[in-house]
């Protein structure tokens, strides 16, 4: 039988999924020291969470397929595995709408305080104290600055579309069948809207793209929405601009070090913080976990991947 690998805290409907069909091996993290000699002779796959270094492909010689759990996959050193032939696959599509529902709540949680507004009534301010402030922002008549366009970029648009506000977007090139104003540079989409919502993959080029040139760009009724990687934002530009009032306010999921944060983000009222869980729902993650364990079912049995990475394309 083929020897998989299980690296790290793996949903446990990937092991459900994979269990009888393959002998499953597990490793607590990523750690190439960890691999034994029998890992190394017998693992032909792996399943992990957005971590696989190169360190980890060499120990494992026999290697074939690294299926990624997240449409992330900027742990996973691809150009690595395409050097040496291996698949690499994500989890596409199947978590769109969730992390497009997630960024919707987030914007108007950051804009209306709707977090605050629940512990005022659960702390019984309400009683004592009487109405919860009147939120200075609001979501209507805001245009919004789409930094990403893609699946999840699209999906968050459709749903902007029906609460009646201007949607325009940056991408590095824009797209032939996307009617929304296309600004070819983020300073020029940042000057042009009041929201930014932050919706693209870490990589080399997106490293704290939305910094201090850009927040002031924004403008002191912007709101910043980051729902993409941590990575993408300077998290020191950002609480300077909130201190210094060079924009109103906030909303992120992720963070440039998980689950760590900058103290200064957690002081702001104009902030909504969440712990990464844009795709976060039972049903998701099982959506997910069913591709990652399908990619490598596919993979085995029938000789190709369903969903690999444009790194590493699959030619028969
Ligand atoms: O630049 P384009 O035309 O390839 O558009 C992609 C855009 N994008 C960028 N936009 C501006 N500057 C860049 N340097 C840059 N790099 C990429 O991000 C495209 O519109 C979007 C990515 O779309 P997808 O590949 O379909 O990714 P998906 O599934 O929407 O997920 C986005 C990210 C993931 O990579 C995770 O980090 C996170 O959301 O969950």
């Amino acid at each position: 039988m083929t020897t998989l690998l299980l690296i790290g805290k793996v949903n446990p409907r990937v092991r459900e999924r994979l269990k009888g069909r393959f002998d499953i091996l597990e490793l607590p993290s990523a750690r190439a020291e960890d691999v034994t000699s029998d890992m190394a002779a017998r693992v032909a796959g792996t399943a992990s969470f957005n971590a696989m270094p190169a360190a980890l492909m060499d120990a494992l010689p026999n290697l074939k397929i690294i299926a990624n759990f997240g449409v992330g996959y900027d742990g996973v050193d691809v150009g690595h595995a395409a050097s040496k032939g291996i698949i690499v696959t994500n989890t596409p599509d199947v978590l769109d709408e969730e992390v497009a529902d997630t960024t919707i709540g987030l914007l108007l949680n950051t804009l209306r305080q709707f977090p605050r507004a629940e512990n005022y009534l659960r702390e019984g301010r309400w009683t004592r104290e009487g109405a919860f402030p009147l939120s200075p922002l609001t979501l209507r008549g805001r245009h919004i600055g789409m930094y990403g366009m893609g699946r999840i970029g699209q999906q968050i648009a459709r749903r902007l579309e029906a609460f009646n506000v201007k949607i325009s977007y940056h991408t590095r090139s824009p797209k032939a069948d996307i009617g929304y104003d296309y600004y070819p540079s983020l300073k020029a989409l940042a000057t042009a809207v009041d929201t930014l919502v932050c919706i693209v993959p870490k990589t080399p080029e997106t490293r704290q793209t939305i910094n201090r040139e850009i927040l002031q760009a924004l403008g002191a009724n912007g709101v910043m929405i980051n729902v993409g990687r941590g990575w993408t934002v300077h998290e020191g530009d950002l609480a300077d601009a909130l201190e210094r009032k060079v924009i109103a306010g906030a909303g992120l999921d992720v963070f440039e070090v998980e689950p760590c944060l900058p103290e200064a983000l957690m002081k702001f009222d104009n902030v909504s913080l969440l712990p990464h869980v844009a795709s976060a729902s039972v049903a998701t993650r099982n959506a997910m976990a069913d591709l990652v364990a399908d990619n490598l079912i596919s993979w085995f049995e029938q000789g190709k991947p369903v969903t690999p990475v444009p790194e590493t394309p699959f030619r028969r």
